[in-house]
């Protein structure tokens, strides 16, 4: 196969750029993004501030790349790790050509949303107001007009979209379609079979997290952080990955491991499910639960665990 990628001689020339994906908690924007790639890049879940790191996930075609940036929900900190949160966004939106706001059909525009607009308005990038679950939404029209609103005055290039980022392939193939129109020229940032920019481990860890919060009641979910230490192949393709679930005091941990360890086997086995259908090999997933006192407010441990 010729190399496209290269901007010397008589290739044709490529066009590539970055674009965040921003909105306010749980309104779909890692849904959205994993829609574009075909596979799961980022965790999803029905809790907000699912996501917590920005994560880069790449659309290739010959001439043209995307590298989608998820971002978390922007929202009010409550600890050094929901700071570190609207951190990411911040810095994604100062870095991106380009930028798609997600917003949540099913409801008018509030505090939240104000405030990711408030962010956007002035920016001089074009944006798309992505009107997301449109299949659960009863007055879709009305809400975007709301939401659209919130952008008046706003001078660089706006386009809107309602879709549904949950089951609407094709629409969402459209808007993907109208990103690559708007990309700058530039040879291409990564490689063209490359889905995203983590490693492994870190995806790895964050399906493990995305099953435990989906499982885990009250403040538990975010008080959980997860990490892979090893991974090793068999010669029969069996993946051995080893993880760590990471509590912040030593009363969660039995809440977390539940009543005879029933309710740890069950993240286990739902993680261990999910990587086995994305890496199409058998896993064995070996699960610990450790506490790290307080390492959401300590920044030594949030480094530690990739938050930094
Ligand atoms: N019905 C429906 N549900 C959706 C759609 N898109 C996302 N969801 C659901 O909404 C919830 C939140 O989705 P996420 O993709 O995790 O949302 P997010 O914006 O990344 O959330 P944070 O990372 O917490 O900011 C999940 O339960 C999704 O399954 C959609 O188009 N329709
Ligand atoms: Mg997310």
């Amino acid at each position: 196969m010729t190399d496209l990628s290269s901007t010397t001689g008589a290739t044709p020339q490529t066009h590539s750029g970055f674009v965040a994906i921003v909105g306010k908690p749980n309104v779909g924007k890692s849904t959205l993004l994993n829609a574009f790639l075909n596979t799961k890049v980022a965790p999803t879940s029905p809790r907000p501030q699912t996501t917590r790191r920005g994560v880069r996930g790449i659309f290739s075609s010959d001439t043209h790349q995307i590298v989608f940036v998820d971002t978390p929900g922007l929202h009010k900190p409550k600890d050094a790790l929901g700071k570190y949160m609207n951190q990411e966004v911040h810095s994604a939106l100062a870095d991106v050509d380009a930028i798609l706001w997600v917003v949540d059909l099913r409801h008018p525009p509030g505090e939240e949303d104000q405030l990711v607009a408030r962010q956007l308005r002035d920016l001089p990038k074009p944006l798309f107001l992505v009107g997301n679950k449109l299949d659960v939404s009863k007055y879709p029209e009305e809400a975007m007009k709301l939401y659209g609103a919130l952008l008046e005055g706003r001078t660089a290039d706006t386009q809107e979209v309602m879709l549904s980022a949950q089951n609407n392939t094709t629409a969402v193939a459209m808007l993907r379609e109208q990103v690559l129109d708007i990309l700058p020229e530039n040879p291409f940032f990564y490689p063209r079979g490359a889905a995203s920019d983590q490693t492994r481990e870190m995806w790895a860890a964050e399906i493990i997290r995305e099953e435990a919060m989906k499982k885990l009641r009250d403040e538990l979910p975010y008080a959980v952080a997860t990490r892979v230490n090893r991974w090793t192949e068999r010669e029969d393709g069996l993946q051995r990955i080893e993880g760590e679930i990471v509590v912040e005091k030593n009363a969660h941990k039995g809440m977390v491991i539940g009543a005879g360890g029933k309710q740890l086997r069950e993240i286990g086995q739902a993680a261990r499910k999910q990587l086995e259908v994305f890496l199409d090999r058998k896993v064995f997933l070996g699960l610990e639960v450790i506490v790290i006192n307080g390492w959401r407010e300590d920044p030594e441990a949030l480094r530690e665990l990739g938050y930094e």
